[in-house]
């Protein structure tokens, strides 16, 4: 007898067994898929649930672990399935279908594409968003023109370093920033936006929180909007982005930038921005955001410590099971730079393994200053999750 060890964080080893055996490859892959081994974690249960999951573990051969209130649930994704369906799971657990049943869809069919304004971004491979911050310093030595010869200049270099996507943000929301009026924030991004537009560089994305900011972007040619408040900012920009049909990215921070370092106190940080982004993503869909035009960001180093940036990033699939596609925008961040000891200007390497590791964990959008060097690392990234 021989015994080998099969690789099994994606389905990929078992897959390629199977077919190697004679498989065809569409039932391999379902086999596969079914094989893999999921943990899912429920909270605000019932003790009457608990026990009802204890005895269907035992049943089902899967594994319970359970305190007050909680249970966590291991098993291959297949025996799980029967707990997802309202026709077969088990009196007493009824609670648990819906929210099981979108996980192991997520699970099992990622979203392929992305929906922005006039056109679809396919995700079967990593879609590169280049930064063009056109804050104060931008404007120090020349005025406004030179700003935006400027902007022109690193849109150029950011698609011909493989950008799909051109991220235009006219506000700094690092702690401490000078807060910027909406009409400065128009005067800075609108320009740029449309000779980027005239130019046919793009599809472009305005990073702002605010709605008459992206209003005046998207009339100018944005066809994303990109919120690090998750469109909790402004309570009027949901239905500015509903209303236009863009695409959106949801981040997730707690609090304003002023504050949101006080609030990095979490039990189970994954965990936490998962549940919260659910909710963001869900108040969207209800003010009239179509769901494909929705990504969601954990966003890296807002209202996070670094340790817990880092937890974060290793369990992004907590986000990915969200069903959503996901952003990741760890470029030079602080907590890189705690890993590395390396300055905010020689981050870039470190910023390029933190997207290979997030590609390789679910993430399918990167926003990044130096989208060469990324590239480069989710090329490889990419060639070693995608053989099929
Ligand atoms: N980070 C910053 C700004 N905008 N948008 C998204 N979606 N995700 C991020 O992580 C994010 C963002 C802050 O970084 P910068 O000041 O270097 O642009």
């Amino acid at each position: 007898m021989k015994v080998t060890a099969l690789a099994a964080h994606t389905p990929e080893a078992v897959r390629a067994a199977l077919v190697a055996r004679g498989w065809d490859a569409q039932p391999a892959w379902f086999a596969a898929t079914g094989m893999q081994p999921l943990v899912v974690l429920l909270e605000d249960i019932s003790d009457a649930e608990r026990e009802a999951l204890v005895h269907w573990g035992v049943k089902a051969g899967a594994d319970v672990l359970t305190g007050a209130g909680w249970a966590l649930v291991g098993a291959a994704a297949s025996r799980l399935a029967p707990l997802a369906r309202p026709d077969r799971v088990p009196a007493g657990l009824e609670r648990l279908s819906p929210d099981l049943g979108r996980l192991l869809a997520a699970h099992a069919e990622p979203p392929p594409a992305w929906e922005i304004a006039g056109q679809r971004l396919a995700l079967d491979h990593p879609v590169i968003v280049g930064i063009i911050n056109v804050t104060p310093d931008s404007f120090s030595d020349g005025g406004r023109f030179v700003a935006v010869d400027r902007a022109i200049a690193q849109a150029e270099r950011l698609i011909a370093d493989g950008c799909e996507l051109l991220d235009v943000g006219g506000e700094s929301t690092r702690p401490g920033a000078t807060p910027v009026s909406v009409d400065d924030e128009i005067a800075r991004v609108v320009p740029v936006i449309e000779q980027l537009a005239r130019r046919r560089l793009g599809p472009i994305s305005v990073d702002t929180r605010k709605a008459p900011v992206a209003r005046a972007a998207i009339a100018a040619g944005a066809a994303v909007v990109n919120d690090v408040a998750g469109l909790a900012f402004d309570p009027e920009l949901t239905p500015v982005v509903a209303e236009a049909g863009v695409g959106v990215i949801l981040m997730h921070m707690r609090g304003t930038p002023d504050t949101m370092d006080s609030l990095a106190s979490y039990r189970h940080v994954a965990a936490e921005v998962a549940a919260e982004l659910s909710q963001t993503a869900a108040r969207a869909e209800q003010g009239g955001v179509e769901r494909e035009r929705i990504v969601v960001d954990p966003g890296f180093g807002f209202a996070k410590r670094p340790e817990q940036n880092f937890r974060l990033l290793d369990e992004l699939a907590s986000v990915v099971a969200l069903g959503y596609p996901v952003a990741v925008g760890p470029s030079r961040k602080r907590f890189l730079g705690h890993a590395t000891g390396r300055p905010v200007e020689d981050r870039d390497r470190a910023t390029a393994v933190a997207c290979a590791l997030a590609w390789e964990r679910g993430a399918r959008v990167f926003r990044v200053h130096d989208a060469a060097v990324a590239r480069e690392a989710l090329l490889v990234a990419c060639a070693t999750t995608s053989s099929r």
